[in-house]
Parts: structure tokens; C-alpha cells; sequence
């Protein structure tokens, strides 16, 4: 892996702890109360796109360049100063998604690494913040981790597109899991998650009553390089780029503004060039 960035953050005990178990929870992103808020925006929203390309099998991809509240989450100071201590002070965001699952359904996600598929070349440049903004729970179908396996290689996936996997090309690991490592990351309304791009994880269906609500910004240093795809995007969340090595995005202006709407397509369709590399079936 090639990694070249301009300075390298000191590494806080936080980061160190980090960086050996490629996994960190809970961590506070913001209260209860402004976890309900940001839910209660969501779900508005989702009835205003119901029915629309926007979402996709329970998912809503890089919501924070069509909507202003999704916008806000990733730029949360409380959210950028514990991924300062990871990436260093220049931050952009990648991409985000919402995953939703809801109760009673088969939807899951097989065990994978992130940074298989993202055409993204600094395996250290790059960290995920998983945000909860439903209670998360075993029931309901919490991320799960399996401990140290982002120091090996990256691993082999096979493609089922399976369509009650959440995974674009339904990827899994060829890999056994030892099911007595495995962390299941329980989590309370307003809290997070973190994990490196090769940790590899999965989540079950949710078998309860409750809605679960998670939303995972991609968060990279200016110094990665997009190395599968033309050209990629990112959005500039703290600090300054030096490299320019991605096509910058603008917040949105409002929610759903033509604009926005047409970088969103635009985003989508490169990233899947990416994301779809030596599939046999086609983005959908
Ligand atoms: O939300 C989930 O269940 C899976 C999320 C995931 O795979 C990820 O954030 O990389």
C-alpha cells in the first residue's frame, strides 16, 4: 500500500488502541435528543423520496450531499475530534450511508472488508464512523466485528448478489469466522462506532420490533488516492487539501436542491465504477 501523507498525526492512546483491534465503541457523537431530532429529519425526508431512485435495498448513499441534516452530522465537531486523532487534521468525507433495517426482515450484511472494493489506495488513511441513531441492539441486527482481522492481508470475496444482503454485490469473505471472537457492537441512540477499512464485519437481520437505524460516514486524509475509478469525490469536513487528488463537493444548499440531486447522480455513478470492478453483473 502506498501512503504518503504530507504529516502523520501523533497517535493518541486512543488511536493506538485503534489501529491493534481495528474496531472502537461506544463513543458519544452527539446526545439522545439530538440523535431523535436527526431521526425524526430522516424519516421526513424518507417519505418525500419514497419511491424514488435516491434510495436503494434499505439504503441511502452519500445523504449528506442531498440533505442538509445528513450534512451537519458529518461535519459534527464532537465526530471530527476523535477522527482528527486518527487521519490528522485535514479531513474529507468519502462517502456515507444510511443503513435501515426494518423489524422483522431478512435484510443483513456479510462478513467483508470495506476497502476491498473502494479503489482507495492508504489502508490507514481512512476510517469509518458508524452512528446510531435507533437504539442498536443484538435483536436488532448490530454491526459485528471480528477483532485484529484488518492486520492480515486483504481477503478474497465472491460476489452472491444476493438481494437481502445490503452489500452492493452481496460480497462475502471466503473465510472461515470464528463466531467465539466475534464483538457485537450494541449501541444507544447518539453514539458510534469505528472501524478500519480492512476490520472485517457483518450484521444480522433484525429480528425485533424496533426499527435500527445506523448511519456510516467514510471518512479519509487528503493524502489517498482513488486508484481503480477515473476520478472520484469528497467533501472537504476540516482543514485544507494539499493533493487535490479528489473532485471536491459542495454542502448542500437545501434539501434535495436540483444541484445537489445532480452531484449525487454524478457520485454514485463514478463510485460504482469503482465498487463494481471485475463484477460479472452490472451496477443496479
Ligand atoms: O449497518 C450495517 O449493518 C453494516 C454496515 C457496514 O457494513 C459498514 O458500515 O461498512
Amino acid at each position: 500500500m502506498t501512503a504518503h501523507p504530507r504529516t502523520m498525526p501523533e497517535r493518541s492512546n486512543r488511536a493506538a488502541r485503534f489501529f491493534d483491534d481495528g474496531y472502537m465503541f461506544p463513543l458519544n457523537a452527539m446526545s439522545r435528543a439530538q440523535a431523535n431530532a436527526y431521526r425524526t429529519q430522516l424519516e421526513t425526508l424518507e417519505q418525500r423520496i419514497a419511491g424514488s431512485r435516491v434510495g436503494n435495498k434499505g439504503q441511502l448513499n452519500n445523504s449528506h450531499v442531498i440533505f442538509r441534516f445528513a450534512n451537519e452530522i458529518v461535519r459534527r465537531p464532537q465526530i471530527l475530534d476523535i477522527v482528527e486523532e486518527f487521519l490528522g487534521p485535514d479531513i474529507l468525507v468519502w462517502g456515507s450511508t444510511f443503513f435501515l433495517k426494518e423489524p422483522h426482515t431478512e435484510s443483513y450484511v456479510s462478513w467483508h472488508q470495506d476497502l476491498r472494493y473502494w479503489g482507495l489506495d492508504d489502508e490507514n488513511g481512512q476510517v469509518s464512523a458508524w452512528i446510531a441513531l435507533s437504539p442498536v441492539t443484538l435483536a436488532n441486527g448490530c454491526m459485528r466485528f471480528l477483532p485484529g482481522s484488518h492486520k492480515g492481508e486483504m481477503l478474497d470475496h465472491r460476489d452472491t448478489f444476493d438481494d437481502t444482503n445490503f452489500l452492493t454485490r452481496g460480497q462475502e469473505v471466503d473465510a472461515e469466522i470464528d463466531e467465539d471472537a466475534v464483538v457485537h457492537v450494541e449501541l444507544e441512540p447518539g453514539q458510534m462506532s469505528l472501524h478500519h477499512g480492512k476490520l472485517l464485519h457483518a450484521s444480522a437481520p433484525n429480528r425485533s420490533d424496533e426499527r435500527r437505524i445506523g448511519f456510516v460516514v467514510n471518512y479519509i486524509a487528503p493524502h489517498v488516492r482513488q486508484t481503480v475509478a477515473q476520478e472520484d469525490f469528497a467533501m472537504l469536513v476540516r482543514g485544507e487539501d494539499r493533493y487535490a487528488h479528489f473532485n471536491h463537493v459542495p454542502s448542500p444548499a437545501g434539501d434535495l436542491t436540483d444541484d445537489a440531486v445532480g452531484w449525487h447522480n454524478h457520485i454514485l455513478a463514478t463510485q460504482n465504477e469503482a465498487i463494481y470492478e471485475g463484477a460479472e453483473t452490472a451496477a443496479r
